[in-house]
């Protein structure tokens, strides 16, 4: 048996496949981890699993000639890195036509957008050539600046932090050379835009068009270049270290360009961009009518509105009800003037960018030309789990996102991996696993907050917490009804506005305010209504609801109905594909190189469940595969199996191993399949048999020569 890859097991650099650690501690596994991290080598392995440290500054290892390195190696071959991940996930999907999924995981900052641009730009490096095939590659890979510019934005955790999900699926035909994609969104944080927490920004977008735009562009969408002129820009953090804005401007829209967006959608897009700028600097003061009451007016208005703006004027200074087929106009005070304003402004950004995500897929997608079935990569980068001073609605969503793929991860990865060793008969002592399997009890206050969105009467938020806190009172058993995973921590001390869950990843607390609104996402009909009536295409393609002629629309399902049913959905689809994980570890809160945060890392890798992965892996069996595959691939290395074995497949495998004298220990029979332990034997099997076919090559030449 060939020696081990001193890849693997180097003492100067660690170990670089965490089975083959010993002793196995958390200790010795953070040990691990910070050696290698101290020299340079970020990846690690858990098996098949890549862990992902972020090395906060760039490396020389995503180079063209490591690209080149990687491409068609064996997975433990090298030493680790995401491209061995990728190249794997590449190579099943085409050769043994398994549709991959690549689930990037980790809290925020931890390194998952950069790690799914790695893996979509190897990819693309190593499948198919031509002109046709590099422009469907461009088109996908330029995607990612465009959706980066409007739906990230610099937050304390991270510079570049996604606020929206994304999973797309890169589709190939028969031979692995891409055809296109679609890709998926998730409902992205859109209270950034009129109001952002101390030390953040808004998203990308604005800041780039202000600074990168030229001044003719600027003059003709009515904007000054001056940060400080927008209600909607936090001034305090608008200058990013290392985040050029001018420049990314010009990124972008070249990749628009490439994308294949028109020259006049850019400009309408850049005209939403500037609308909703413009919204926020709108100014309300109250006019006292004759009853006694206060109605709002647009303030510090030069000159005649034009009749845009009173339609305008009009939508934010009253709200038409209707009722009994009846409309009943009421005036908005001041205050609901703001509200309404920022309602607006919210939803249009929104919307404009659920648009963009369609116009790309539109421009990406594969024609029906290829009737026959292709082959998908589905890559999922959602916003990490978070944790900030003031938590709301969205951390909610986001944080229920990360604990279903938590769950995913814990179903897939360890349970059915225990689960597979007892269907086959294995010998196998349970590992506890000290990570609940869940039924999320996120879930249970997601239903509960819509069954109060949609109950008559008068409905806020502090119905809906006490009606949380009613029925946690009166079930002492509602985190066994609702969740394992995720408990509804029943705490008196609590400030009166908040509730706390503890998550995999932490405690959180939320502070209620806003749920019921943004669940309901509802916008004023006059606002939808003056938005339709916009001179602007692209506006009224927005808000088609605003279409007089379209009335009694019905109630459109709440945001936490629709992100549970996208997520379910999400869920679903990635249970039919192979997946591939990568665990991204922040090292410290930082954002800073070369500092490990031990305590930091050891709280991610617990609740990570990392420690228990190794150990399901180490009991367990690294590679399996079932025993017809298995002989067809190795039969020619055997007298007694080639060239044709006649009997069952296993005991042609059977007969294989033994001929082979491959340690009894080192594998198991399993009811269909073989499991091997260690990835040694694996090499050994994959050497002999190269060594075979260029044997039969040499000979192939030799007879063919003879007869020549
Ligand atoms: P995230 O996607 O996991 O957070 P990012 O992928 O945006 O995190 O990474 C955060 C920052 O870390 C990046 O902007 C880079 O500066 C740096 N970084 C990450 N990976 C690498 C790498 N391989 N090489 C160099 N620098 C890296 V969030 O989107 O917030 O959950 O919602
Ligand atoms: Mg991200």
């Amino acid at each position: 048996m060939p020696k081990e890859k001193t890849s693997l097991l180097d003492n100067m650099i660690g170990v670089g496949d965490m089975v083959l650690l010993e002793p196995l501690s958390e200790d010795s596994f953070l040990e691990n981890l910070k050696k290698r991290f101290d020299h340079n080598e970020i990846y690690t392995y858990i098996g098949s699993v890549v862990i992902s440290m972020n090395p906060y500054r760039s490396l020389p290892i995503f180079t063209p000639e490591k690209v080149e390195e990687y491409r068609n190696r064996n997975f433990y071959e090298l030493s680790p890195h995401i491209y061995a991940l990728a190249d794997e996930a590449y190579r099943s999907l085409r050769d043994q036509d398994k549709d991959q999924c690549i689930l990037i995981t980790g809290e925020s900052g931890a390194g998952k957008t950069e790690a799914s641009k790695l893996v979509m730009s190897y990819v693309a490096a190593v499948c198919g050539k031509g002109q046709e095939v590099n422009k469907v590659k461009e088109q996908l890979l330029q995607s990612n600046p465009v959706l980066e510019a409007f739906g990230n934005a610099k937050t304390v955790r991270n510079d570049n932090s996604s606020r929206f999900g994304k999973y797309m699926d890169i589709e190939f035909d028969f031979k692995g050379d891409p055809l296109g994609g679609v890709i998926s969104n998730y409902l992205l944080e859109k209270s950034r835009v009129v109001k952002q927490p101390r030390g953040e920004r808004n998203f990308h977008v604005f800041y780039q068009l202000l600074s990168g735009a030229s001044d003719d562009t600027l003059k003709k969408l009515k904007l000054h270049r001056d940060f400080s002129k927008y209600n909607y820009l936090s001034l305090d953090s608008a200058i990013v270290n290392g985040l050029d804005d001018a420049a990314n401007f010009r990124t972008v829209r070249n990749a628009m360009q490439i994308v294949g967006f028109m020259e006049d959608e850019v400009q309408s897009v850049l005209e939403l961009v500037a609308a909703v700028l413009k919204l926020g600097n709108i100014e309300f003061k109250p006019e006292s009518r004759c009853n006694g009451t206060d109605e709002s007016r647009i303030k510090d208005k030069n000159g005649e509105p034009t009749d845009e703006e009173s339609v305008l004027e009009r939508a934010f200074s009253y709200r038409t009800v209707e009722a009994k087929m009846e409309k009943v106009s009421t005036t908005l005070n001041v205050a609901q003037a703001y509200y309404a304003r920022d309602a607006l402004a919210k939803n249009l950004y929104s919307r404009l960018f659920s648009w963009l995500v369609t116009r790309i897929n539109e421009s990406i997608k594969v024609s029906d030309v290829t009737k026959t079935r292709h082959k998908v990569m589905g890559v999922l980068d959602i916003y990490g789990f978070e944790i900030f001073e003031d938590n709301s609605f969205e951390q909610f969503i986001i944080n229920y996102c990360n604990e279903k793929l938590q769950q995913i991860f814990i179903e897939l990865t360890l349970h059915e991996e225990q689960e597979e060793y007892i269907r086959e008969g294995i010998e196998w002592t349970n590992i506890d696993m000290n990570l609940h399997l869940l039924s999320n009890n996120q879930n249970g206050i997601l239903a509960m907050l819509d069954e109060e969105c949609l109950r008559p009467g008068t409905v806020t938020d502090e119905t809906f917490l006490d009606k949380l806190n009613t029925i946690c009172a009166e079930h002492q058993h509602f985190e066994s009804r609702l969740s394992k995973n995720s408990k509804f921590l029943n705490d008196h001390s609590l400030p009166h506005n908040c509730f706390r869950i503890q998550h995999y990843a932490g405690k959180v607390l939320y502070r209620v305010e806003g749920f019921v609104d943004k669940n309901n996402d509802l916008l004023y009909r006059d606002l939808s209504q003056a938005m339709y009536k916009a001179n602007h295409s692209l506006i009224k393609q927005l808000f088609p609801e605003g279409n007089p002629s379209k009335v009694n629309l019905k109630r459109p399902p709440t945001a936490g109905f629709q992100f549970k049913a996208s997520v379910g959905t999400l869920m679903k689809n990635l249970q039919t594909k192979n997946p591939n994980y990568i665990r991204c570890i922040k090292p410290n809160d930082k954002k800073a190189s070369h500092i490990f945060t031990e305590s930091l890392v050891r709280h991610q890798v617990r609740y990570l469940g990392l420690m228990e992965n190794v150990r399901v892996r180490r009991a367990g069996y690294a590679f399996r595969q079932a025993y017809e595959p298995c002989l067809e691939r190795y039969k020619m290395l055997c007298k007694r199996t080639w060239p044709h074995w006649r009997g069952p497949e296993r005991e042609g495998v059977e007969v294989l191993m033994t001929d082979l004298q491959v340690p009894a220990d080192e594998f198991s029979y399993g009811r269909s399949k073989i499991f091997i332990r260690n990835p040694r034997t694996l090499f050994f099997l994959e050497e002999r048999r190269r060594q075979c076919l260029h044997d039969l090559a040499s000979l192939i030449q030799k007879i063919y020569r003879g007869w020549k």
